[in-house]
């Protein structure tokens, strides 16, 4: 057995007592059902693998003296669903109680069967952390739609993967192996995912066609897979596919003949796939095809395509990915940061019920610090979706650690004041601040094929937690911290003090030893990968600092600059445009200052500079000592592996923060009061 394979399902983490977990020695359910089998089957292995005894079935359990009920209400015999209807009653969506029901016995109940393996994963858990469940539980998620977006092309290579190869396809085909896909459904699944988009949004010549009858046979058997977990698959489509197929002249929204094309297509797809979720659409984004070839706008385009999804129940997924990718770096009026709420706003309210706006958390791409994107709150009648990238494109692509837990949380949290206090974008994207019908939290998932699922073993942690927190927002990042820990590396005290150090820590050490309080950027243009401070200043991706031998920043003020700080609603407009009020940082966001400017934190912008990369490197120098001091209490496996990533981190550290330091310490000429080794 690979331990890294089984990630967070690990057979036996922690010692347990079985004592403590009478109910586990028999499962009644009523057979029949794919996701209830599934369920009960996960229910069955993960007892088995916990107490080293399989647990009794069908007749013989009904027998034993205390048992584990799981199933819908109305599969339950009446004691039991007298005893948890109280707390069924208080269950939504998928949700699921666990209540302790007289005599020893317990029972896992949902609305649905997805609920109910829900709520087997919950228990499974908690017993895997030794957690007693003497208590009823009840749980509901918060977020509808639970969605990972693959960026996986046709021939199996992903854009922006940094853990080898695509699980579904190989050569142009849909090829996957079967047991593998399956793992993987239930690594989703025990976190709550629910939705997949199996293909790549930069949809190409190849994946045009996954639409036709060429490739929906293959994609409906690895919908199939994924369906024995209650996750359902999505296709990224090409807004010109009518065209790009050879079918029609045009792609234009309006012309009847193209809706005709794609109700038809809707028809087809639903024909392979009775559950296909709907689709996923970058259009006119970064030389993608849209609707304004057509002088369309993206209402036009969006409510199109939902028409066509409508009789099925389908769903749109626009993204909100749209700016001006041709910029002239000379322009300085221009701001890249303001595209999206420029774009969408004005079409609030005119798009179909079945319709979200897919809107990255922050204005500009997944920074490792960004402001959220103030279109969060600036919608008010979109169904809309947070989109994360759990892929570390600019995070140190799983060479480096980054638990991005602690940044996501902070963007969940934040609070938009769109109708008042605590008016965060947790309540946006989940539709309850606006009653919208629809939202939801989709991640760019950071998986390949790889054997350990995400290249560094510390990135599992990323996708563990970026399910916790789209089932419960209001999660702290300490209880994620300390299950993912604790379910992946056992409960030895050592271990699990400097696992949660080294994780809680990283995301800041990432940041200090990079792009400076909020620039962002800085990296080498296309793979984005190391420091290059000019990659990408004299380029027309939108994307710079303007440093000079004088200061450094964006002006996004309303006063002096690109005006951005006025797509937020006070008081943040207010906080982002006064110098005062900025929080540190963002400062080289929204404002260009001097190096000599005195940031609230009593530093200098340089010596902030100077001070955060030599620590930076320092704290990596930190996280690579605790791991080699936990060297007998991990496997050599994973402990070997995760050393020999750090020290890459280190290397690649110590590159960032003489690159940086260089260069400012040449532009503005300011010595480190330190006196340090700069070059
Ligand atoms: O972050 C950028 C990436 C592109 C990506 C694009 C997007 C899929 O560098 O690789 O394309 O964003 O989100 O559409």
């Amino acid at each position: 057995v690979n331990l890294d394979y089984a990630a967070w399902l690990q057979a036996t983490p922690v010692a347990l007592d079985a004592k403590a977990y009478p109910f586990t020695q028999a499962i009644v359910w009523r057979t029949g059902r794919r996701v209830l089998d599934t369920a009960a089957a996960e229910l069955c292995q993960g007892i088995a693998e916990a107490f080293a005894v399989e647990p009794k079935v069908g007749e013989a359990a009904r027998l034993a003296p205390c048992r584990l009920y799981l199933g819908l209400p109305t599969d339950l015999p009446g004691f039991v669903a007298n005893q948890v209807s109280a707390y069924v009653q208080q269950v939504c969506g998928d949700g699921y109680v666990i209540v302790p029901i007289e005599g020893g016995s317990l029972a896992v109940v949902g609305h649905v069967d997805i609920g109910c393996l829900y709520g087997v994963f919950h228990l499974l858990r908690a017993i895997r952390m030794a957690q007693p469940l003497t208590e009823p539980i009840v749980q509901s998620p918060h977020n509808e739609l639970r969605m990972i977006n693959h960026w996986d092309n046709a021939d199996g290579t992903i854009e922006r993967g940094y853990a080898g190869k695509s699980l579904f396809y190989r050569s142009n085909t849909v090829q996957f192996d079967p047991v593998r896909v399956r793992d993987y459904a239930r690594l989703l699944a025990s976190v709550g995912i629910n939705a997949i988009a199996v293909n790549n949004v930069n949809v190409h010549r190849v994946e045009t066609q996954f639409v036709t009858d060429a490739y929906l046979p293959s994609l409906a058997r690895l919908a199939d897979l994924f369906r024995d977990y209650g996750v359902r698959i999505f296709l990224s489509v090409n807004f010109a596919s009518p065209v790009e197929l050879g079918d029609l002249a045009t792609a234009d929204p309006l012309d009847p003949e193209v809706q005709a094309w794609w109700n038809s297509t809707a028809d087809r797809i639903y024909r392979h796939i009775p559950d296909f979720g709907g689709f996923l659409v970058k259009a006119d984004s970064e030389f993608r095809p849209g609707p304004f070839t057509y002088g369309r706008d993206h209402a036009d385009g969006a409510n199109m395509l939902a028409r066509s999804l409508k009789p099925y129940g389908g769903l749109v997924i626009w993204r909100c990915f749209v700016y001006n990718c041709l910029q002239d770096w000379r322009d300085r009026k221009t701001d890249r940061a303001r595209a999206a709420f420029d774009h969408f706003v004005p079409l609030d309210g005119r798009f179909d019920d079945n319709v979200l706006l897919q809107i990255k958390n922050g204005p500009m791409d997944f920074q490792v610090r960004e402001p959220v994107s103030p279109l969060f709150g600036g919608l008010a009648r979109t169904n809309q979706m947070l989109e994360l990238q759990i892929t570390q494109e600019y995070t140190g692509q799983q060479k480096h650690v980054c638990y991005l837990v602690p940044q996501w949380k902070e963007i969940l949290d934040f609070d938009t004041h769109a109708c008042g206090q605590g008016s965060t974008v947790a309540r946006c994207v989940s539709g309850a601040l606006f009653g919208c019908a629809h939202g939801g939290i989709a991640g760019v998932v950071n998986v390949g094929d790889d054997l350990n699922w995400t290249g560094h073993s510390f990135a599992q942690a990323n996708l563990y937690g970026f399910g916790r927190l789209c089932w419960d927002p209001s999660l702290s990042v300490e209880t994620i911290t300390d299950e993912w820990v604790r379910l992946t590396y056992g409960d030895d005290q050592d271990v699990v003090s400097a696992l949660a150090y080294i994780l809680l820590a990283s995301w800041r050490t990432y940041e200090d030893y990079t792009a400076p309080l909020g620039v962002g950027w800085m990296v080498n243009p296309g793979h984005h990968y190391g420091p290059n401070v000019d990659g990408y200043e004299y380029s027309k991706w939108g994307t710079y600092h303007f440093s000079d031998c004088h200061g450094i920043g964006v002006d996004r003020t309303i006063a002096t600059g690109t005006g951005y700080t006025g797509q937020y609603h006070e008081p943040n407009r207010s906080m982002y445009e006064n110098l005062e009020t900025c929080p540190d940082e963002l400062l080289l966001f929204f404002h260009h200052v001097p190096y000599t400017h005195r940031l609230r934190s009593g530093k200098t912008v340089i010596q902030h500079i100077y001070d955060t990369h030599f620590g930076g490197v320092e704290a990596v120098e930190q996280m690579r000592r605790m791991w080699a001091e936990l060297a007998d209490k991990v496997d050599p496996e994973r402990h070997h592996a995760v050393r020999t990533r750090l020290d890459v981190q280190l290397q690649d550290a110590i590159e960032w923060r003489d690159v940086i330091n260089t260069y400012f310490y040449r532009k503005s000429g300011i010595p480190d009061r330190q006196g340090r080794t700069i070059f």
